[in-house]
């Protein structure tokens, strides 16, 4: 057997207080790791026991991936290094410093289960102090997380400036813990891309077990080796080990992790392990694999293994062995009194933590006056200033995004004027605040989010671009299943209050299916995330601000068409001017009916208001609601209550547009208050075409919602 030191993942070798080492390891460090994977193993049987007896919910094991994650805690150091798991890592988690105790309390879905408080499945591992960050059920999401973890690292390094750097440490690293099957989602690779591109200090450890539930490793895998296929990434190490090998896996983990922490560049560690336990108690994995298969992987078992290992070497007899079992089922069994009794979380608190409840953007605090000084410029000059200003107030904020950049090479800056984003919104942020601050993504809007979320999770403020709205749609996982729920599968342990800028909308002459997109009702429907629809520049720079300052994710809606018009321009409102959310601005007072609507129809409307008033006598109301979440229920109902009839106009498709749900809203609480049907104007429910003739038919135009408030007031 080769000798090598316990390291701790630094160089600093444990001293032995037996003076006897295997490995580097004192037998007392032996016994302690193979206790450790006992009272994992034996926790998963605890757990099949609870689910059996209905008092926990769903079990999902570690089992076989033991000896490995032993290894890859004790390489880290607990609340230091950054740990990004998936549902298997109870064995990593444990040696990390999550107890027996906390995790029993997450399968029973008590109230005072530290991990989610009662939100999240068991095995869904949590603690801001150990810096175990709170995982999701999706696979892979958590490699984008950790790359933005890493990143923020490495920011707070070169930028101390910052209450958070104090947290950052020049020798940290940052887990990213993954199946086999995980390796085949493309946020993996996108994550890669980051790690290897900017040298970040990244251990990834894949946790090979064979098989994907029950899809085997090489319908997933070409060659069925990961590390095979990552092998030509450059400044990647792979390393390869058996992860039922508990000695074998220590000294993989810890050459990784020495690696990353010397800031070598990112390591990779695939570990072949045993899944004795089927998938999940949902799966039994003798509907898909052999007898033989599976008498092979038992004897493999990483268990038995460590025992048979530490009986030949004799640093324990089979007693002694029998000792530890008996005071782990102890433990444990001390453990799950207490579980089963703790208290249940109360009904009542169901919503909790879906938002930040220390910020409020609703609130008085964000009404501001603005100043009135200057002339009167676009919206994309006050979004540009609102940015630039906020970037100059507080140094956590990083912008990025694709081509948000001056220039990438930023030797070149003194030659070029520079990009600033294909509307020119960012344009010379690169060039004030530096390329460290300002910088251009790959073309991978998951990458952009959930590096994003990473690095909002240790305490930056990212505003990222998404260059259109249309291209939003790779980064829906992470903004559905990540950055929406993670202050709330927390329990307010962890969030990350990013605001993502997206320029939307049509109306533009060419800008086709995949350059004029709406689609605002999609997000609307995903509570966690906040969304803003600014039309004019004022309200651009007052909300954006907002956004910023809040303590929520942000999805912020620029309507490209609005960008560089005369009708919206205003007087830029000054460096610390805010609009506070969930308050609707009335654009025009009337008494016969109310348009609501937002974004690129307020204008539309106007005009009809005007026409109707012209020509039919009719006093219309326009009512430009600024955010879709929160929307402003209180003057929605003042109007309706005015003019008791309601039309609702957006640009958006008519199905499930924005308008259905505000429509039934006033149809089930204002009923009392209407004299005519609710009306809605909107997209036809089509793509929109390249042809102006068809692009006209298809977005709604002023003639279409003056004919709404002719139809309504003739009602
Ligand atoms: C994006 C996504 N698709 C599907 C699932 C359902 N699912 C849960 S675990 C799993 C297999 C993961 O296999 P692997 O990465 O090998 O991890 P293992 O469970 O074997 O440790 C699947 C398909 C999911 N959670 N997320
Ligand atoms: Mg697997």
């Amino acid at each position: 057997m080769k000798s090598s030191m316990v390291t701790n993942g630094t160089s600093t070798p444990i001293q032995s207080r037996l003076g006897t080492r295997i490995e580097g390891f004192s037998r007392e460090q032996l016994l302690k790791f193979y206790r450790t994977m006992l009272l994992a193993r034996r926790l998963d049987d605890k757990e099949i026991q609870l689910k059996n007896q209905s008092l926990s919910y769903f079990q999902i094991s570690g089992a076989g991936h033991e000896a490995i994650q032993v290894a890859a805690g004790l390489a880290l150091r607990p609340g230091y290094d950054w740990v990004f798991p998936y549902y298997r890592d109870r064995a990593l988690c444990l040696t990390l410093g999550i107890t027996p105790h906390e995790m029993l309390l997450n399968a029973v879905a008590s109230k005072d289960d530290p991990n989610s408080g009662g939100r999240q499945m068991p095995t869904h591992w949590s603690s801001p102090r150990l810096h175990i960050v709170s995982s999701s059920s999706a696979c892979t999401t958590q490699c984008l997380h950790g790359v933005g973890a890493a990143e923020a690292g490495e920011f707070y390094q070169r930028i101390p400036a910052t209450e958070q750097a104090a947290s950052s440490h020049d020798d940290e690293v940052t887990l990213v813990a993954l199946g086999d099957g995980q390796t085949s989602g493309g946020e993996f690779w996108e994550s890669l891309n980051t790690a290897c591109n900017r040298r970040l200090p990244i251990v990834y450890l894949v946790e090979d077990n064979g098989y994907a539930i029950s899809v085997p490793i090489e319908i997933q895998t070409p060659g069925g080796d990961i590390s095979d296929l990552v092998e030509s990434f450059p400044g990647l190490k792979v390393i390869r080990v058996d992860g039922t090998d508990a000695m074998a896996s220590f000294r993989s983990m810890t050459e990784a992790v020495v690696y990353a922490r010397a800031r070598s560049g990112p390591a990779f560690v695939r570990a072949r392990v045993t899944r004795p336990y089927s998938h999940s108690m949902s799966d039994d994995e003798r509907q898909y694999k052999s007898t033989t298969e599976r008498e092979a992987e038992a004897a493999r078992d990483p268990l038995p293994r460590f025992a048979a290992f530490l009986t030949t070497h004799r640093v324990v007899t089979e007693n002694e062995l029998a000792g530890i079992a008996a005071d782990v089922d102890r433990e444990i069994q001390e453990a799950t009194d207490l579980a089963i009794v703790a208290p249940k979380p109360k009904a009542s608190t169901a919503a909790l933590h879906v938002y930040s409840s220390t910020i409020d953007p609703t609130s008085i605090d964000f009404e501001t006056t603005p100043i009135q000084e200057g002339q009167p410029d676009t919206m994309v000059s006050a979004i540009n200033r609102a940015l630039s200003d906020e970037m100059g107030r507080d140094p956590r904020l990083v912008v990025f995004g694709e081509d948000v950049a001056d220039c990438s090479r930023a030797e070149l800056l003194s030659e070029v004027k520079g990009k600033g984003g294909v509307f020119k919104v960012t344009l010379g942020l690169q060039r004030t605040y530096g390329r460290e601050r300002v910088f251009n993504a790959p073309v991978a809007e998951a990458n952009i989010v959930g590096r994003a979320i990473g690095m909002a999770i240790r305490g930056l403020k990212p505003v990222v671009e998404i260059q259109f709205f249309d291209y939003i749609w790779p980064a829906m996982m992470q903004i559905r299943d990540e950055l929406t729920m993670l202050r709330y599968r927390s329990n307010n342990g962890f969030s990350c209050p990013i605001v993502i800028r997206a320029p939307i909308g049509g109306y533009l002459r060419g800008g086709a299916l995949y350059h004029s997109q709406s689609g605002e009702s999609i997000f609307a429907h995903c509570p966690g995330i906040r969304i803003a629809f600014p039309s004019c520049a004022i309200d651009a720079a007052g909300l954006l601000r907002t956004a910023i300052r809040c303590d929520d994710p942000v999805l912020f809606l620029e309507h490209k068409h609005l960008y560089r018009q005369t009708y919206n321009k205003g007087i830029y409102p000054g460096p610390d001017y805010t609009v506070p959310f969930g308050r609707a601005a009335v654009r025009r007072p009337g008494t016969d009916v109310t348009i609501l609507t937002w974004g690129a129809l307020v204008q539309r409307s106007l005009l009809a208001a005007e026409q109707a008033a012209t020509q039919d006598g009719i006093d219309v109301m326009v009512v430009d609601l600024r955010t879709i979440s929160p929307y402003d229920w209180d003057g929605i109902k003042r109007a309706v209550s005015t003019t008791n009839r309601v039309v609702i106009a957006h640009e958006d498709q008519l199905t499930c547009g924005f308008g259905a749900e505000l429509a039934a809203r006033i149809a089930d609480e204002l009923f009392e208050h209407l004299d005519a049907p609710i009306k809605r104007v909107a997209a036809l429910d089509c793509p929109v075409a390249y042809s102006p003739v068809l692009e006209e038919v298809i977005l709604p135009q002023t003639s279409d919602i003056l004919q709404a408030v002719r139809d309504l007031s003739r009602y």
